[in-house]
């Protein structure tokens, strides 16, 4: 449960001209950026390299030659860089200046990052939202893509409208930390799926089988299949209730691993399976 700092009392920032600044210019800050432009807000952007904002510029944003200077040409920043250590870097000098602005980090990170990162900006008096991006580049702006958002949800009330262009907005919880939550739980599931998928082709690949036809007639409609399945199905205890009986789930695991080894398919793709066997032995043991 988060008790971190509350947030200070500062003049509330009424966010009406939709004057934006965008710390950060990798791939994704660039399609947050052009999002924004193209919904017809005011963007400035800062990049630490020169050299990004280019494309940018020519499509109407403004390029800051400071985070001092861009921070101040917004009435909102959104920070998108490569890590938390990043962020603490580029904000540390003008933190001191900061007291009543409202900032909004989607830069990834862990939960005790957020949490951290939130009370040490409530100290300067920012209003800060802490997020987590569920998009990829190519996706921001479009009908799929969301963003989590965690902190107070006034706050969130307020800008939602002024972001929603980049992603739908969706509010998870007071504690700064649950954007990082569940952004990270949420990729360490898209990671395990491609983990399974890419030993899957490895596999079919080294016993001579026909890549495209396998994905395509096969693994795609079978993953379509189990999909809901895995997620509804899915429990936080070492003992999860299994429908289909864990011990011939043990079993059918164990034929997967000898398969693959058979296939000459390095140990180091077959982890996933490993930890479903896991699962399956303690359920098994349970029941
Ligand atoms: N791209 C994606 O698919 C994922 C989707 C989900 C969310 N992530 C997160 O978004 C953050 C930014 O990702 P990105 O795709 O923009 O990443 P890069 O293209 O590698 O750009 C990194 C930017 O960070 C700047 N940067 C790095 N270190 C520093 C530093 N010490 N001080 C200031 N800026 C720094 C870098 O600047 P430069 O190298 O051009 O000077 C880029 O602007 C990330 O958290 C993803 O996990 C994206």
């Amino acid at each position: 449960m988060w008790h971190g700092p509350r947030q200070r009392t500062v003049v509330r920032m009424n966010i009406t001209h939709e004057r934006i600044s965008i710390l950060g210019l990798g791939a994704m800050g660039r399609a947050l950026a052009d999002a924004l432009l193209e919904a017809g807000r005011e963007v400035t952007v800062w990049n630490r390299t020169p050299g990004k904002a280019d494309g940018l510029v020519a499509r109407g944003a403004r390029e800051a030659s400071s985070v001092e200077e861009a921070i101040k040409a917004g009435d909102l920043t959104v920070v998108c860089l490569l890590d938390d250590a990043s962020v603490r870097e580029t904000l540390a000098p003008v933190a001191p200046t900061l007291d009543g602005r409202t900032l909004v980090d989607l830069t990834s990170g862990s939960v005790r990052q957020a949490r951290e990162l939130a009370g040490w900006l409530q100290g300067y008096g920012v209003q800060f939202l802490s997020g987590g991006i569920m998009a990829v580049p190519p996706t921001v702006g479009t009908e799929g893509a969301f963003i989590l958002y965690s902190g107070a949800r006034d706050l969130f009330d307020r800008v939602a409208p002024v972001l929603s262009p980049m992603a739908r907005p969706h509010w998870v919880g007071e504690d700064p930390g649950f954007a990082a939550l569940y952004d990270m739980a949420a990729l360490s599931g898209m990671y395990g799926i491609a983990a399974g998928v890419d030993h899957a082709v490895t596999m079919v690949h080294a016993e001579g089988g026909d890549v495209e036809i396998f994905k395509r007639e096969v693994l795609r409609p079978w993953l379509e299949q189990m999909l809901p399945f895995m997620v509804v199905g899915a429990g936080a205890s070492e003992t999860v209730v299994e429908d289909s009986n864990p011990g011939m789930q043990a079993a059918g695991l164990e034929t997967m691993l000898a398969a693959s080894e058979e296939a000459g398919v390095p140990a180091e793709l077959v982890g996933h399976l490993r930890a479903s066997l896991w699962r399956m032995r303690h359920a098994a043991t349970a029941a």
